[in-house]
């Protein structure tokens, strides 16, 4: 049909929405405004934490940061940092981390945190607990009531061996708090187990009710011979950066 003939349409005003990715970015700009040259930094990983990376292989780049060596947290930041050719060391080497910037799947008032629905929190947990500083970077969505507040998966990395026998242990550890564990899968009809980079499987577990006592819980999870780490990050942030619709807020500890 001819197109004069369609009703006319108001052309949309200027938009002023800030996508969930922009805010993303903007919280992860801010972060890297507190980096100083000659840093050991931890770099974290998922889409947030993304940003950071890339903001800092830029200001290496036009020599705004100099002697930045970088610590990734997950194979896919390696590779990442690398192609912005950030220099990377190790733990091995790098014991002591200056600052670490990563994203996070929940916040509580209490800025601790749930992560690895990206699959990569043991990794992440070694480099953050190594770290002097840990800004957390996330946009508003992530801001939870309590741990578990957001419906969706607090994850555990476990061994594959009996993988079955380690989530009925956890499930069993938190019947109170109606539990239900889910080995985390990949692939087409989602029928292949998701391996970490450290050759583990994930159990999401999910929860209907609050957990309570995060410090208990976490003992608790880790007491199970057959877990390696869980994604609840307690007591660990130092900063936290939120981006949201109204602006920017820093809070920290
Ligand atoms: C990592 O990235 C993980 O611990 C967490 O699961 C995830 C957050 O991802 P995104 O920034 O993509 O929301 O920090």
């Amino acid at each position: 049909s001819n197109l004069f003939e369609q009703p006319m349409v108001a052309a949309a005003p200027p938009s002023k929405v800030v996508t969930q990715d922009e805010l993303k970015k903007i919280a992860a700009y801010k972060a890297v405004e507190f980096v100083q040259s000659g840093m050991v930094l931890g770099l974290g990983t998922g889409s947030t934490a993304k940003h950071a990376v890339d903001r800092i292989g830029e200001l290496l780049k036009t020599g705004k940061l100099n002697n930045i060596i970088g610590i990734p947290t997950s194979k896919k930041t390696h590779e990442q940092a690398e192609n912005l050719g950030i220099p990377l060391s190790d733990l091995d080497t790098h014991p002591i981390i200056d600052m670490a910037i990563d994203g996070a799947d929940e916040v509580d008032p209490l800025m601790n945190l749930v992560k690895g629905r990206g699959g990569s929190l043991l990794r992440e947990k070694m480099v953050e607990t190594a770290s002097k500083k840990f800004i957390v970077i996330v946009d508003g969505t992530k801001l939870v009531d309590y741990i578990g507040g957001s419906g969706l998966a607090m994850p555990v990395e476990i061994v594959p061996f009996c993988w079955k026998f380690t989530l009925q242990r956890l499930e069993m550890l938190f019947t109170d708090a109606g539990c239900v564990g889910k080995l985390r899968t990949e692939g087409e009809g989602g029928g292949v187990a998701y391996v970490t980079d450290n050759g583990n499987y994930i159990i999401d577990l999910y929860f209907d009710k609050d957990i309570g006592d995060l410090k208990a819980a976490s003992d608790a999870i880790l007491r199970l011979a057959g877990v390696v780490e869980h994604g609840m990050f307690i007591d660990m942030a130092t900063t936290l950066i939120v981006a949201g619709e109204s602006g920017v807020t820093i809070r920290n500890k």
